[in-house]
């Protein structure tokens, strides 16, 4: 675990250095493998609703930041399908049918296959891991999100050896969707990465957050999670993943490409032409509105593990 290094320099205080360790600490005692640190943390905090979903803890992906409540990561969203208003997936996205569900993982894989969601449940352990997420628009959360390493599916589908993206593709039917009546986005919603970046352990195929499966909201039945990438990189309800050789033509870049690049990495020295990126708003933060802005991180504080991955390219050019 290294977490000094991932403490955000704004939040070190002695207290929640201290508070931290003595929770850690607890829970070594308490012999609590596999019960949540999300509901050790902060049980009091939220009111659990929904289906459980076990995990067991992986302390290598921990962020020592405060957790944002379960009430905000589920009621401050985006997710265009059901609206623009980050409030309108939380009211709208319960006509969002999660069962039946299959994801098919096709193109230039030797094992082409439609999942059953209960399949995929089941391929890889359910890890709990505490991720900071960023998106564009200058705010961001830290999640205890439910899932297993991407590159198991990945592997499962043995990529050929021309294979060099992966492409994400969302559900689009309008008659559980209301958002995509309009056209705000093309859709279905579209997200691509690397080969490289989607094998990343980082990378999240993820199922469920604070210990249940995901609300409809958040991207049910089944998202990713790309930390060291702006939110929108992280495609929910996912119907279809397709490896190809060519980069994938992703639904922000294709509505706004002065605004929106493939790669999409979080960077305090490149802004988005309407929002500064060298700061940001944590949701549910004291002072609200009005509470000191943090500073963003190079790969949202994820460098260590990723910058390898962009050697020797300019991140202005590939942004
Ligand atoms: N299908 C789909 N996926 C999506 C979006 C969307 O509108 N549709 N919005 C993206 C954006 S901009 C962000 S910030 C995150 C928000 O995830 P959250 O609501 O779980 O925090 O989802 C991303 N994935
Ligand atoms: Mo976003």
């Amino acid at each position: 675990m290294k977490n000094t290094h991932d403490i955000l320099a704004s939040e070190i205080t002695p207290q929640n250095i201290f508070e931290k360790r003595r929770q850690l600490i607890k829970l070594a005692a308490m012999g609590v493998f596999g019960l949540s640190q999300a509901e050790v943390f902060s049980r009091s905090a939220f009111a659990q609703s929904g289906q459980k979903l076990p995990a067991k803890v992986n302390p290598q992906f921990f962020v020592a930041d405060k957790l944002t409540s379960y009430k905000d990561v589920t009621t401050y969203n985006n997710f265009y399908e059901f609206g623009t208003d980050k409030a309108d997936p939380a009211r709208n996205a319960h006509t969002l049918k999660t069962r039946p569900w299959t994801v098919s993982v096709e193109g230039l894989v030797n094992k082409p296959k439609v999942w059953d969601i209960d399949a995929l449940l089941k391929l890889a352990p359910m890890e709990e891991r505490i991720y900071r997420f960023r998106c564009v628009e200058g705010w961001s959360m830290v999640i205890p999100w439910i899932g297993y390493s991407l590159s198991h599916l990945i592997k499962a589908s043995e990529p050929q050896g021309s294979a060099k993206y992966i492409e994400f593709i969302s559900l689009a039917d309008p008659k559980q969707m209301p958002g995509v009546n309009s056209r705000v986005l093309n859709w279905p919603y579209t997200e691509g990465l690397r080969l490289d970046e989607a094998m990343n352990p980082l990378a999240l195929l993820t199922f469920g957050l604070y210990g249940e499966v995901l609300p409809n909201q958040n991207g049910a039945p089944i998202r990713i999670n790309v930390p060291w990438k702006y939110g929108f990189k992280s495609a929910k309800s996912i119907v279809k993943i397709r490896i190809t050789d060519k980069e994938p033509a992703t639904s922000w870049k294709v509505s706004a490409p002065y605004e929106y690049g493939f790669y999409s990495n979080v960077n305090p020295e490149v802004n988005h032409p309407r929002w500064s990126q060298a700061t940001e708003r944590r949701i549910g933060a004291e002072g609200g509105m009005f509470a000191p802005k943090i500073k963003t991180l190079p790969f949202n504080g994820y460098a260590e593990q990723v910058a390898h991955l962009y050697k020797g390219m300019d991140l202005r050019k590939f942004y």
